[in-house]
């Protein structure tokens, strides 16, 4: 079965008091993130993915390097927004963290300030377009990472991803125009949904479903 866009879980509205405005989410999802899954789409029978999963497909290209990019950019970018929607909501935002969640950052990132303050540095010293995230670590810790264009933390190898920010411009330009800071800095405070993300961390990251 062919990749399909999943649907926001909000409306492309619900998100404007909190500094993400109808037309962003209209283009990032609508235009961008439906252009990803096309794009997938395109490439399942041309390199040989009829019935893997969206996970195993981003895991092996990742894998097959250079050779894996035509694959990743478009399947990694098709699983980060997927979370990328999940991970935002409008009850989002604030410091009042699920109690599970904020004692593993406290013990692994030395807290809530010190973990945006490495998340919001992952975002704005990724060159270009690129993801900041926090992930389970192999060895079962919370960690920052960054990754460039459409890889991710599965794609390298590095951990499982629980929160993602996608810091290409298309994902801000029209909030905050080109000062990526304010975008990682209003994403932390205000769009956040530690509820959910705290629901990855015990189930183990997300898994979309989707299969070729
Ligand atoms: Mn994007």
């Amino acid at each position: 079965m062919p990749f399909t866009l999943p649907p926001l879980p909000y409306s492309t509205s619900a998100l404007a008091a909190q500094g993400m405005c109808q037309e962003t989410l209209e283009l990032h999802h609508g235009k961008h993130h439906n252009a990803y899954v096309t794009a997938l789409n395109g490439l399942i029978e041309s390199k040989g993915l009829a019935g893997k999963s969206l996970e195993t497909i981003v895991a092996e290209a990742g894998k097959a390097g250079a050779d894996g990019l035509p694959v990743l950019n478009q399947a990694g970018q098709h699983w980060n927004h997927a979370l990328f929607w999940q991970v935002m909501s409008p009850k989002g935002g604030g410091d009042k963290l699920p109690g599970n969640l904020a004692a593993k950052i406290d013990s692994d990132l030395g807290g809530l300030q010190a973990f945006k303050d490495a998340f919001k540095q992952a975002g704005v010293s990724q060159f270009g377009s690129g993801w900041a995230w926090l992930i389970i670590g192999t060895d079962g810790k919370l960690k920052v990472t960054k990754t460039p264009n459409g890889a991710n933390p599965v794609s390298t190898g590095e951990g499982t991803p629980i929160l993602g920010c996608d810091v290409w411009e298309h994902a801000y330009y029209l909030d905050f125009r080109n000062v990526r800071p304010n975008y990682l800095e209003n994403f932390l405070n205000k769009l956040v949904d530690w509820e959910v993300v705290a629901g990855l961390m015990d189930k183990g990251g997300l898994t979309t479903g989707q299969t070729a």
